[in-house]
């Protein structure tokens, strides 16, 4: 069997696949027709807002209208999962982004916020099956999370952003799939 179908660049990498076979997968240039849901935490809204920015940018770019966009704010990372899982229970949206801001700043606070996130937004995914996306910056300092938010390493919130679009679609091909 020879991967001959190119299924041009996804990142990097240009991907090939046998002819003939089952190919489900999402775009993160196209947007349009999708519903997203954005939560954001306002801790460390410095960092966040610039999230924020970056995501709706991907969002914009990929022709998600406004009409289709919820923006929901939650005081912290914490309660991001508990906003996330009814947007997601609620079927309105093909995906769910979450985006916040956790710096570690020598507390314990850092392992239970930034695992109680982790962990809840997972579950909010895996209950509901609508794709819940991980924006949240996990860093040692403010420096590294401003690198992270529009700075020199890219835009987290961005990437979110660009993860959702593509995994709405891949949920919507798998949809399609199971009824087929
Ligand atoms: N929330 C964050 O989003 N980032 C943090 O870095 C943070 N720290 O370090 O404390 C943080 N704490 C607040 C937390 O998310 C809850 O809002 C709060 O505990 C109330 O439940």
């Amino acid at each position: 069997m020879s991967p001959v179908r190119p299924l041009g660049r996804r990142g990097g990498e240009s991907f090939t696949v046998p002819r003939g076979a089952r190919v489900i997968v999402g775009d993160p240039a196209r947007g349009s027709g999708l519903r997203i849901a954005v939560v954001v935490a306002r801790f460390n809204d410095r960092i966040t807002n610039r999230l924020l920015l970056g995501a709706f940018g991907v969002l914009e770019a990929a022709g998600v209208r406004a009409k289709d966009l919820a923006v929901v704010f939650v005081p912290g990372a914490f309660e991001l999962p508990f906003a996330a899982r009814r947007l997601a229970a609620s079927r309105r949206y093909d995906a769910v982004i979450c985006l916040g801001a956790v710096v570690r700043g020598g507390t314990p606070h850092f392992d239970f916020v930034a695992g109680e996130a982790a962990r809840g937004i997972a579950s909010a995914s895996e209950e509901t099956g609508v794709p819940v996306l991980f924006g949240v910056l996990t860093t040692d300092s403010a420096r590294q999370a401003l690198d992270r938010s529009g700075g020199r390493l890219g835009n987290r919130g961005a990437d979110a952003a660009r993860a959702g679009i593509e995994m709405a679609q891949v949920a919507r091909g798998l949809r399609a799939r199971r009824s087929a």
